[in-house]
């Protein structure tokens, strides 16, 4: 019994150091923008006026963004290829308060600007689509 309890200790700790160095390693990466979000999933919530986050990168591919609406207003996610908002790739309807819609697309690798059409200077964001890092 004490044997065994002290094996299962000692399994803990070199985990707990393994750890400790993955961790270690990890911060020690190349540089320190945002990774992209894993799956091609993208969540992305309007709160009253604004899209949290506000700023988002994910890899350049399939991607689906799940849009929720946790605000009081109708909101829109609208995604265009250029800040003055003249071309349009793709959008979400007009989400209701409370609702939840997702948005598949095929994103080249580029800088998309956001907005909801439905509050077009109130409501903006920008989304970045990185070439697969493989
Ligand atoms: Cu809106």
């Amino acid at each position: 019994m004490h044997l065994r309890y002290l094996i299962r200790r000692s399994m803990l700790v070199t985990f707990a150091l393994a750890s400790a160095l993955l961790i270690a390693c990890g911060s020690d990466g190349d540089d320190e923008e945002a990774t992209p979000t894993g799956g091609g999933e993208l969540p992305v919530i309007a709160k009253d006026f604004e899209f949290v986050p506000v700023e988002q990168t994910v890899e350049a591919g399939e991607v689906s963004i799940q849009f929720e609406n946790q605000g009081s207003e109708r909101h829109t996610y609208s995604i265009y290829r250029d800040g003055e908002y003249e071309e349009l790739v793709d959008t979400t309807t007009g989400v209701n308060a409370g609702g939840r819609v997702e948005l598949e697309l095929s994103l080249s690798p580029g800088e998309y600007f956001v907005r909801c059409d439905l509050h077009p200077t109130q409501m903006q964001a920008t989304l970045e689509a990185q070439e697969a890092a493989d």
